[in-house]
């Protein structure tokens, strides 16, 4: 036996294969006994042919005794009557046929591990343990699972280098000689927000001074957006339905860093340079967004805007 071959099979879990070669006249048919597919050496084997179907059955190799010739028994499920008919014909008498086996070295590279990180340290690089063989050919579905505590503060995306596959939505495709691809997943921290909404009575029908909430009274709200955090938000946006029982003072709305600075006139469509200046505000179809572009860490916007109690 081939020694390279002997110690691959001595390996706790050599994946094993094997590959059927038959030169016909005017066709060279490459299977490979299962449904993956294969390079061995330059040429590529799949485990299903369009015209000639699948490998039934390889009978095992008899030992060659004495003068005698080993002797092995390969039997082809073609796919329809035509290709049975094709194989049989008496040209294809005496095509060579050369079987293959082997063991994939699963060390090589072409190597996807199950990792299992918990997220708790920044750029922590974790090294599986358990690595996946996959062949050439294959598609492998790239996923990780955030620990509970981490699953809704981090944005995760992934990346591979050594592989020609860019488009790992769909799962990585493994190409010919790509034998080190380097998947890393970058996971990025939400920036989490904290949004309070205050109100004040600025005056009622009735009372000269100490305002009460009674119909027809004017009331100032104001929504406050914090990033404690120490990454930057962007394109933040907070949204108020506003009761039916209250009603909306048209261009009212007011924006600042703080609901004791937020000055700056608002108008109440969602269109214009007033929607970036930092801040922006909109009152439509009794829904108000309160807008910034960015907000760094540390900082915070607010917008004040009064209704009247029905
Ligand atoms: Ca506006
Ligand atoms: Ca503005």
């Amino acid at each position: 036996m081939d020694a390279a071959l002997k110690n691959a099979l001595a390996q706790p879990a050599p994946l094993l294969f094997g590959a059927l070669k038959i030169e016909l006249p005017s066709y060279t048919l490459r299977l490979l006994d299962g449904s993956a597919s294969l390079q061995i050496g330059t040429e590529i084997y799949a485990g299903i042919d369009a015209s000639f179907g699948t490998i039934a059955s390889i009978s095992e190799l008899s030992e060659e005794m004495g003068d005698s010739a080993p002797e092995v028994t390969v039997t082809l499920m073609p796919p329809d009557v035509s290709a049975t008919a094709v194989l049989s014909h008496p040209n294809m008498q005496g095509s060579v046929a050369t079987i293959m086996v082997g063991a994939v070295d699963a060390a090589t590279g072409a190597v996807i591990g199950t990792l299992s990180a918990t997220a708790t340290t920044p750029s922590a690089l974790v090294t599986s343990t358990t690595p996946t063989p996959v062949v050439l050919g294959e598609t492998v579905t790239l996923a990780e699972t955030l620990g509970s505590t981490n699953a809704s503060r981090y944005f995760g995306t992934v990346a591979c280098t050594g592989a020609a596959d860019t488009n790992l939505a769909d799962g990585l495709t493994i190409g010919a000689a790509e034998t080190a691809i380097t998947c890393t997943y970058t996971n990025t921290r939400v920036p989490a927000l904290v949004v309070t909404k205050t109100s004040s009575v600025l005056s009622d029908p009735v009372n000269a001074s100490n305002p009460k909430a009674i119909p027809g009274a004017a009331l100032r709200y104001c929504i406050l957006v914090t990033n404690p955090g120490t990454l930057a938000g962007t394109n933040v946006a907070a949204t108020d339905l506003l009761p039916a029982g209250i009603t909306y003072t048209a261009g009212s709305a007011r924006s600042g860093g703080t609901c004791a600075t937020a000055t700056t006139v608002e108008d109440d469509d969602a269109a214009g340079a007033d929607e970036s200046d930092p801040y922006g505000v909109s009152f439509l179809t009794g829904t108000l967004t309160a807008s910034a572009t960015t907000l760094a860490p540390g900082a915070s916007f607010a917008i004040t805007f009064d209704a009247v109690l029905n």
